[in-house]
């Protein structure tokens, strides 16, 4: 009887808290503090660039935005913390951003050796490069004694040295902290090729003096996946983060969009878009969020393919067809784990 009865607390206990959801440090901060603050790059078109009022667009500095809806249903509890490609991760580890979102690649020795942990792919990527036309190369190796522009800290500064050791060519690399000076540095005649996430490519190239000088070449030398990074030792804020991205990407499979999310909330009998839009309640409950987390996401920055066509789309100046990061019901590699 005595342990019927305890049965029965705990059960009580699991109901009205969501079983095993502690709330985590990291997620009680962000609570105290009252904003999430979000670790993003410092200027690259479709992740994360100031438009002409100063607000910041971009698929990087959306995801922000929904996130902070996610915990706080207000699209304004964020700060944005830009953050260049070699200080990111001492950013995050030093507890100066709660999360990074920041075309941050999820390779193994980041995950095994920073004392960091990166959770859903939202964007795949891979590297490439963009020569000067004038150049008049067809392929990479072809770039024998060129001069490479390439940020520091990032994955590209490796690819682009194992691919030429690789083929036994030089290059001249030309290393810079920040985008927007390795971009005018080719801008100014400096290099004749830039080495980067072919997305990335597009952008820089999108916001060229001359668009029409430069060449995205098609070969690509890598692959680039891109995850939020969170710090390790904090499990309840990595499954925050994961489901949270793994929620927009499910809600295109659904066809749940930001303009019928409200809709299918009242009316829809599939018990999946139940559980995602909350109309009932565990899955909110199991992150220790309010049962509307993901729906009001959702509303708040639409689904995965809505972000991504607003941001970086065809119809953009990035211009960036959806290719691997279509669903893949679309020949795509976006798949979003069961939400159930
Ligand atoms: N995906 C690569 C690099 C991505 C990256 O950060 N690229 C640079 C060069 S285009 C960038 O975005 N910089 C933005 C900035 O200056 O903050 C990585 O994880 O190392």
């Amino acid at each position: 009887m005595k342990w019927n009865i305890r049965a029965a607390l705990v059960a009580a206990f699991a109901v009205t808290f969501g079983a095993g959801a502690q709330a985590g440090p990291t997620l009680d901060q962000i609570r105290a503090r009252g904003a999430v603050n979000c670790g993003i790059g410092t200027g690259v078109a479709g992740f994360s660039l100031p438009d002409s009022r100063g607000v910041w667009q971009g698929l990087d500095v959306d995801l922000c935005r929904g996130l902070a809806v996610a915990i706080f249903n207000d699209i304004s509890k964020v700060r944005f913390i830009p953050l260049s490609s070699s200080t990111r991760f001492t950013a995050l580890g030093s507890g100066e951003v709660d999360v990074l979102f920041r075309t941050s690649t999820q390779t193994m020795l980041r995950d095994t050796t920073l004392g960091l942990r990166h959770a859903t792919t939202y964007f795949y990527d891979g590297h490439g490069f963009m020569v000067r036309k004038s150049l008049g190369v067809q392929r990479v190796r072809d770039m024998a004694g060129a001069a490479i522009c390439l940020v520091q800290g990032t994955t590209n500064e490796q690819v682009t040295a194992d691919y030429f050791r690789s083929v036994n060519v030089q290059f001249r690399p030309v290393v810079f902290e920040r985008t927007d000076q390795a971009q005018a540095a080719l801008q100014a005649g400096r290099c004749d090729a830039f080495g980067t996430d072919a997305s990335q490519l597009a952008a820089v190239r999108s916001t060229m003096q001359t668009p029409a000088d430069w060449e995205i070449l098609p070969e690509r030398f890598s692959k680039e996946p891109y995850g939020a990074y969170i710090r390790r030792g904090d499990d309840e804020w990595f499954d925050v983060v994961r489901w949270y991205t793994t929620a927009l990407i499910e809600a295109e499979e659904q066809g749940v969009t930001q303009a019928n999310a409200e809709e299918m909330r009242r009316t829809s009998t599939n018990a999946n878009t139940r559980r995602l839009l909350g109309a009932t309640p565990e899955l909110g409950q199991s992150l220790k969020l309010d049962p509307a987390w993901a729906y009001n996401a959702i509303r708040a920055i639409g689904n995965y393919g809505e972000l991504y066509e607003r941001t970086m789309g065809e119809r953009t100046p990035v211009g960036l067809p959806r290719g691997p990061n279509n669903l893949w019901t679309n020949g795509g590699l976006m798949y979003a784990l069961p939400m159930r």
